[in-house]
C-alpha cells in the first residue's frame, strides 16, 4: 500500500456532475489522490497512518477550481473606455475607432516583462485565494512576435511564482495590429509561418485560440490559424458567437476544438457541432454583465443536447475586468439559470475539459492531482448563494497546503 501524506475525513464532497457527497475521505500521497470514499470505508491501513490526518468537521470539499479562460497578463486598465460605454458608445464601435484591444496592445508592448509581472501577479494571487489552482491564460495584447513572447514567458512565469497550474493559449488572432491594417489575411500568413511556429518551439503554448467575429477574424482566416495550429500538434479553442453568429462554433467544434467561448450568439446547428464533437461552452456572465448583453447564451438548448458547460471570469481590461469567479458562478444561477451541480462542475470538471486537462486535475478521483480546496462551510449551495465572500479555509496544491492562509 502507498505510504499516504494526508488524509481528510468528514468532508462534503462534490462529484464530477456537482453533485453533492457527504462524510467523504481523501487520502493523498505523493500530491495525487491516492484513495476517496466514504470515512467509514476508508481502508484500515491508511486510517492507521495517524500523521496528518485531517477532520473536516462537515466542511465542504471541492477540486481546486479551474479558471479556463481569462486574459489576466496585460498591462494598463481601460476606464476611459467604460466612461464612453456609460455614455452609450458600444463595445464594437470602440473597437472600430482603434480604441478596446488595440488600447491595451499599446500599454502591453510598452511594458517591460518584470513590469507586466507585477501588474499581472496581483490578479493571480486573487482568484487563488478564492480557490483557483488552475488558470488559462490567454495571450493577444502583443500581437508582434516578442510581445507575444514576452506575455506567453510571463504567463508561465506566474504560474511558477504562486504554485497555480497556468495552461497558455496564443491568441494571436485576438485582433489585427495596426501594423497590418485592412490586411487581416497577411496577419493570419504571418500568425501561421512566422509567430506560431516560433511559439512552439519554444514550448510557451498549450493551446491555440481565435476571436472569429466581425470586428475581429473570418470563419476562413480562422479555420487557417486552426489548421496550422493543428499540424503543429497544439488543440485549438475558439472565441465564437459573442457579439454575432458568425459560424465560429460550428467551424471549430468540427475541427475537434476543446472549447467554444462566450456563445451569446450560438445557434442550434453550432450547438449540435458542440455536442457531436464534444466541445465545451465556455459561458462568461462577466462579460455578459459588463457588455449589458442582453441576448443569453442558449443554456436550455446546451443541457438538451448534453454539451458539457464551463463558467470562467474572462479577466480582461475591456469586457469582464474581474478576478472573481466565485462571483462569476452566482452570475451564472441567476442570470443564465444554471442550476448549482451544473456551476460546480462548470468550475471544475468541465473546466478540466475544456483545457484537456480531465486526466489531472477537475475531479476528485484516483489518480489525479490533489488540487483540493477546503471551505468554511458545510454545504455545495452555499459556494453559489454567497457572492463575492471569503469562503476558503485552506487550498492544497498537488498535495501541499498553501501556508498563510
Ligand atoms: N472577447 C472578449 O470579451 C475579450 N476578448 C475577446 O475576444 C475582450 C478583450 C478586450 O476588450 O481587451
Ligand atoms: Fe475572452
Amino acid at each position: 500500500m502507498t505510504v499516504c501524506d494526508t488524509i481528510l475525513i468528514h468532508a462534503t464532497t462534490v462529484s464530477a456532475t456537482g453533485e453533492q457527497q457527504d462524510n467523504q475521505a481523501i487520502v493523498i500521497s505523493n500530491g495525487r489522490i491516492a484513495w476517496c470514499g466514504h470515512t467509514d470505508a476508508l481502508p484500515a491501513d491508511y486510517a492507521r497512518q495517524t500523521t496528518l490526518v485531517e477532520d473536516c468537521q462537515g466542511r465542504l470539499v471541492t477540486p481546486g477550481l479551474i479558471d479556463c479562460h481569462t486574459h489576466l497578463v496585460y498591462a494598463g486598465q481601460r476606464a476611459d473606455e467604460f466612461k464612453q460605454r456609460m455614455n452609450g458608445v458600444s463595445y464594437s464601435e470602440i473597437s472600430r475607432q482603434g480604441g478596446g484591444i488595440l488600447s491595451t496592445v499599446r500599454q502591453t508592448r510598452a511594458a517591460s516583462e518584470a513590469q507586466l509581472i507585477e501588474q499581472s501577479l496581483p490578479r493571480l494571487l486573487a482568484l487563488r485565494a478564492e480557490g483557483v489552482t488552475t488558470v488559462e491564460i490567454k495571450s493577444g495584447y502583443g500581437l508582434d512576435m516578442d510581445s507575444e513572447i514576452k506575455m506567453l514567458r510571463v504567463a508561465r512565469r506566474l504560474g511558477e511564482l504562486t504554485g497555480v497550474r497556468v495552461r497558455t493559449t496564443f491568441l494571436g488572432a485576438h485582433a489585427i495590429p495596426p501594423e497590418f491594417k485592412n490586411r487581416s489575411q497577411a496577419y493570419i500568413d504571418h500568425l501561421c509561418e512566422d509567430m506560431l511556429p516560433a511559439i512552439v518551439a519554444e514550448h510557451l503554448a498549450d493551446a491555440v485560440d481565435v476571436f472569429c467575429e466581425n470586428i475581429a477574424f473570418s470563419r476562413q482566416e480562422s479555420e487557417q490559424l486552426f489548421l496550422k495550429a493543428q499540424e503543429l500538434g497544439l488543440p485549438i479553442k475558439c472565441h465564437a458567437e459573442q457579439l454575432s453568429n458568425m459560424g465560429a462554433s460550428e467551424l471549430a467544434a468540427s475541427m475537434g476544438a476543446l472549447s467554444c467561448e462566450h456563445l451569446e450568439f450560438l445557434d442550434r446547428k453550432g450547438a449540435e457541432a458542440m455536442a457531436r464533437h464534444g466541445s465545451v461552452a465556455v459561458l462568461l456572465p462577466g462579460a455578459f454583465y459588463f457588455l449589458r448583453e442582453t441576448r443569453q447564451p442558449p443554456i436550455a438548448l446546451l443541457r438538451e443536447l448534453g454539451v458539457g458547460m464551463a463558467i470562467s471570469t474572462d479577466c480582461n481590461p475591456g469586457s469582464s475586468p474581474t478576478t472573481s469567479l466565485l462571483l462569476m458562478m452566482s452570475m451564472a444561477c441567476r442570470f443564465f439559470e444554471m442550476t448549482v451541480p451544473e456551476v460546480l462542475a462548470a468550475v471544475t470538471s468541465q473546466a478540466a475539459k475544456a483545457l484537456g486537462l480531465q486526466k489531472e486535475t477537475g475531479v476528485i478521483a484516483e489518480g489525479l492531482a490533489a488540487d483540493l480546496i477546503c471551505w468554511s462551510i458545510n454545504d455545495s449551495a452555499a459556494l453559489c448563494y454567497y457572492f463575492a465572500y471569503p469562503l476558503v479555509h485552506r487550498t492544497m496544491i498537488a498535495g501541499r497546503w498553501l501556508m498563510n492562509e
